[in-house]
C-alpha cells in the first residue's frame, strides 16, 4: 500500500491534508480530516483506465460554504429526525434543528462539519479519523469519543468501521455521504446505472421529506430493485412517491439474510461495486436537482450525477417505533461496519 499526503487547503487558520492510500491494483482512496470525508475514490474501467468514481467538491471552500455533504461522514443522526426532538423515558430532548423544524443530518453543526484528527496506516492501508463531540453539540447529551477508520484493501474494498462511546445515554447513527457515477465522467447521468438492492421493503416519505412511518412492500412499484435493472427504471417513473421528488431519496430496508446488500453497475465502463453492511437499511439518494452554487470537476454539480448509497438505521428511527435502536448507553460500545467493494464485470 502506498500512501500521500497533500495540503488540499485550510479551515480555521490549519493545513487540511488530503491523505491517498493505493493499492498494487491502483485502486485508491482519498480523505480528509474536515468531516472524516472521502475526497477521491479512483478505480479501472474495463480497460484499465482509472477515474475517479464519486463526486467531490474541488476546493475546501465549497466544502464548508455549501456543504454538499459530499462522502462526508453524518452524525450524530443521519437523516431527519422529526421536529429534532425525541423522549427517553421521562425526559424530552430538544435538538438544534437546521431544516424547518427538523434536524437533518446531525444539525448545523453535524459531523461533516467537524476537523477530526487523523492517524494514517501506510502498511495496512488505513486511515482513522477520530473527534470528541462535547455533550451538548447540536443538542445532542453526551460527550461522544468517535472513530471512523477507512480501510483500502487489496481485495479492491472500501471499508468503513464506526465505533463510538459515550458518558452519557445519547443517539449515534452515523453513515457516509458518499455519491457515485461509476461513469467516471460527471457529465454521464446515473440514469443508466443499474441497482440491485436486497430489500422488499422501502419506506415511503410524508411531509418535508420525513419519513412516513411505515414499511411498505416493493412488489410491483418502481423501488422493486431485487433484480438488477437500470436506474430511471425508478427516477423517471410517475410514482406518486417519486415524480413530486424527480427521483428517489428513500430508505430500504435491508434484508439481514443476504450477503451482497447491493449492487450497482455501469454497462459503459463494465464497473460494479458492490455493498456489505450490518446496518438495517441504506438510503438510495439520486441527486435529483442540479446545483450550481459550486462546481465540481468545471461545471454544475448536474442533475443525477451521482447516487448515494447510504448504510445506517431507518431515519427518524428514535421516533418510529420498529425501525431500529440508535440509543447508546455509557455501558456500550457502538460498532458497525459498511465495506463497498469495487471491480469489473463483463
Ligand atoms: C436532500 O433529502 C435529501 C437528503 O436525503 C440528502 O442527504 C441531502 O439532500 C444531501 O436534503
Amino acid at each position: 500500500m502506498e500512501l500521500t499526503k497533500t495540503v488540499f487547503g485550510t479551515y480555521e487558520g490549519k493545513d487540511v491534508h488530503e491523505y491517498t492510500l493505493t493499492n498494487s491494483k491502483g485502486v485508491s482512496i482519498s480523505a480528509m480530516p474536515l468531516g472524516a470525508t472521502l475526497t477521491k475514490l479512483v478505480t479501472p474501467d474495463k480497460d484499465g483506465k482509472k477515474e475517479n468514481i464519486t463526486l467531490n467538491v474541488e476546493s475546501l471552500e465549497d466544502f464548508v460554504t455549501h456543504r454538499p455533504f459530499y462522502g462526508a461522514t453524518i452524525g450524530r443522526v443521519a437523516g431527519r429526525i422529526t421536529k429534532g426532538k425525541y423522549s427517553l423515558g421521562d425526559k424530552e430532548i430538544q435538538l438544534d434543528v437546521n431544516e424547518g423544524n427538523n434536524l437533518l443530518h446531525g444539525g448545523p453543526k453535524g459531523l461533516d462539519t467537524k476537523l477530526w484528527d487523523v492517524e494514517a496506516n501506510e502498511d495496512e492501508g488505513k486511515l482513522s479519523f477520530n473527534y470528541e463531540s462535547p455533550a451538548g453539540e447540536n443538542g445532542f447529551p453526551g460527550t461522544m469519543q468517535i472513530t471512523v477508520t477507512y480501510t483500502l484493501t487489496e481485495a479492491n474494498e472500501w471499508v468503513i468501521d464506526y465505533t463510538a462511546t459515550t458518558d452519557e445515554t445519547t443517539l449515534f447513527n452515523p453513515t457516509n455521504h458518499v455519491y457515485f457515477n461509476l461513469a467516471g465522467d460527471i457529465n454521464k447521468p446515473i440514469l443508466n446505472h443499474e441497482l440491485e438492492l436486497a430489500s422488499r421493503h422501502y419506506v415511503p416519505l410524508a411531509e418535508e421529506n420525513l419519513p412516513g412511518g411505515n414499511l411498505e412492500s416493493v412488489e410491483g412499484t418502481p423501488f422493486d430493485f431485487t433484480v438488477l435493472k437500470p436506474v430511471k427504471d425508478a427516477v423517471l417513473s410517475d410514482h406518486p412517491q417519486i415524480k413530486p421528488l424527480n427521483g428517489l431519496d428513500h430508505p430500504f430496508v435491508l434484508d439481514q439474510k443476504d450477503e451482497v446488500k447491493a449492487r450497482l453497475y455501469d454497462s459503459e465502463s463494465k464497473r460494479e461495486v458492490k455493498l456489505f453492511t450490518d446496518c438495517n437499511s441504506v438510503v438510495v439518494f439520486t441527486h435529483n436537482g442540479e446545483v450550481d452554487d459550486y462546481t465540481i470537476d468545471g461545471g454544475p454539480a448536474k442533475q443525477y450525477a451521482g447516487i448515494t448509497l447510504e448504510t445506517q438505521t431507518l431515519p427518524d428511527a428514535i421516533n418510529q417505533p420498529g425501525f431500529g435502536n440508535i440509543i447508546l448507553k455509557p455501558e456500550e460500545t457502538f460498532r458497525s461496519r459498511t465495506t463497498y467493494e469495487f471491480g469489473v464485470r463483463n
